[in-house]
């Protein structure tokens, strides 16, 4: 497709990037607009509402009066499964529309964007309306004399801020849980991606989800997303980001109402590959395919690899023959697997982590270089550094793009030990053929989620979420309910 073609494709399914707030589309009140652009080519996909703290009064005034009226909150759990299963069936049915907004909008490869993107969040959204008529609430063992009923209540008005590398995928690991267990939701989209998520209100509403109950706000972090942490009247905010902003948004919690802030943050992520590996081919396709997988836009990207040194040669070798087939293309092509970068910031961010990494000893093996310039679009090539210290910035600060950072080791706790030593604790890997060896490296290892012999496995069934400065609290499974719930204690005095 030419680029004045999808253009035309786009505009036709492009939302007019009004916001929803209380059932209805409206531009800001304050009337400020911002260009959103493709990074695919630089061209504008149309102006977009630009909120502040008004509109955000705004949707939270009518999230709060919908919770207040039960209208959602006071469903039986199978009514709101309904809706939230015919939501995930809307998503399904606009997936192509969907994919086009995702890829326009980010950059990423439309065939993921189809797949992760349209097929992640339509599951994620069935899931937990399928899940939330099945759980059961606690009567403690407490004496004859009393009960002690332990209900599970909605939170209320739950503030939602995301990013802009899984922007629908990431919208709905908040959104469907909090939905589902019967709270109000402002979600606020990353300015540099708001399409698919004004597109999910409107699905919302079709779907049945009374007005009020779900309002997408679009806008600047420092302005719109403030806005809503610092609310008094919103009672959680649920936020993936970077860690710098996830600090201000804990700040901004506790400066307000203390309402709950829960953080998916950044990750520098250590896949472990020892001499006594069972698959080297597997382990090398796993690295590889992971770190440049949405061009190194993931959180849990296997950013670090280290290598035992008998078998590094070997596996340099072998993942320097698979880096050609990441070259990135027009991410609109189904056969492209590497697509852009979201914006001229990030490019300018990883390039700079990449000029780091030479200036800093590192040496570039392959890639480096940003290529499709003429374009007007914003693509790296997969980048690959070998002799990594631990030392150097490349291997300590999260560059959130193409760039593999090899290290070698000869002894495996030291491994575990520079593994475990940055600030993150997102991800982590360990492939080795002794089953004693990967569960004690398991165990040693300071990360949310450990994978041996694999990389990226990936299921709504399990918790994700990192340890230190990688953020707190869970998303997907039934675990990511404790962050939209309260727990009440309800003591019945018997006879
Ligand atoms: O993220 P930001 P950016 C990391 C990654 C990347 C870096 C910068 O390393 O290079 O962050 O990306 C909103 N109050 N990750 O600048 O700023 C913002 O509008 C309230 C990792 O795009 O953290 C957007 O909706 N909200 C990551 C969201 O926060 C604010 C995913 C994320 O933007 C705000 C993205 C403020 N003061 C980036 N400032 C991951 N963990 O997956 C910004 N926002």
């Amino acid at each position: 497709m030419t680029a004045s073609s999808w253009h035309d494709r786009a505009a036709a399914v492009t939302p007019d990037g009004r916001a929803l707030i209380g059932g209805q589309r409206m531009w800001a009140l304050g009337g400020q607009q911002f260009d959103n652009r493709s990074p695919i080519d630089g061209r504008s996909l149309g102006m977009v509402a630009r909120c502040d703290g008004q509109d955000i009064d705004a949707a939270v005034a009518s999230a709060r009066a919908a919770f207040e009226a039960r209208a959602w909150a006071g469903k039986a759990p199978a009514q709101r499964k309904r809706v939230l299963i015919k939501f995930a069936e809307l998503i399904q049915q606009y997936g192509a529309e969907l994919a086009l907004l995702e890829t326009l909008d980010m950059g990423k490869p439309i065939k993921y964007s189809q797949s992760v993107d349209v097929g992640g969040a339509a599951n994620c959204i069935r899931w937990y309306g399928e899940a939330i008529d099945k759980i059961y609430d606690e009567i403690a063992p407490t004496a004859d004399s009393s009960l002690a009923l332990i209900t599970r209540e909605p939170v209320g008005v739950v503030g939602a801020i995301v990013p802009w590398n899984y922007p629908m995928l990431m919208a709905a690991w908040k959104i469907a849980p909090a939905l589902a267990a019967g709270n109000s939701v402002i979600l606020k989209p990353s300015e540099k991606s708001p399409l698919t998520a004004l597109r999910l209100g409107d699905l919302a509403l079709q779907a049945g989800i009374p007005a009020g109950v779900f309002n997408v706000v679009p806008g600047y972090g420092n302005e719109a997303g403030a806005a809503l942490a610092l609310h008094m009247d919103v009672d959680c905010i649920a936020f993936t980001g970077s860690t710098r902003v996830g600090r201000q948004i804990m700040q901004m919690a506790g400066q307000s109402n203390l309402k709950r802030a829960w953080m998916e943050l950044g990750g520098k992520s250590a896949n472990i590959v020892c001499a006594d590996c069972p698959d080297l081919d597997a382990a090398v396709a796993a690295a590889i395919g992971s770190i440049y997988f949405n061009q190194g836009q993931s959180c849990n990207a296997p950013s670090r690899l280290f290598v035992e040194a008998s078998i590094k040669d070997r596996f340099i070798e072998k993942a320097l023959a698979m880096m050609p087939s990441f070259a990135p293309g027009d991410p609109l092509d189904e056969n492209t697997v590497m697509g852009a970068i979201v914006d001229a910031t990030q490019l300018n961010t990883v390039m700079g982590y990449i000029e780091a990494g030479k200036a800093g000893g590192a040496r570039l093996l392959a890639g480096g270089a940003r290529v499709r310039d003429d374009t007007g679009g914003y693509f790296v090539e997969p980048t690959l550094f070998d002799q990594v210290e631990s030392s150097m910035t490349i291997a300590r600060e999260e560059i959130f793009g193409p760039v593999l950072s090899v290290l070698s080791f000869t002894n495996l706790n030291d491994a575990i030990e520079q593994a475990n030593g940055t600030v993150y604790g997102l991800h982590a890997a360990v492939w080795t053929s002794d089953l004693t060896k990967a569960v004690q490296t398991s165990r040693a290892l300071r990360a949310g989620t450990v994978h041996v012999n694999q990389y990226d496995n990936d299921d709504i069934t399990v918790p994700f979420g990192g340890y230190k400065q990688s953020g707190n609290g869970r998303d997907k499974s039934l675990h990511a309910f404790d962050k939209y719930t309260e727990l009440k204690t309800t003591w019945i005095q018997i006879g």
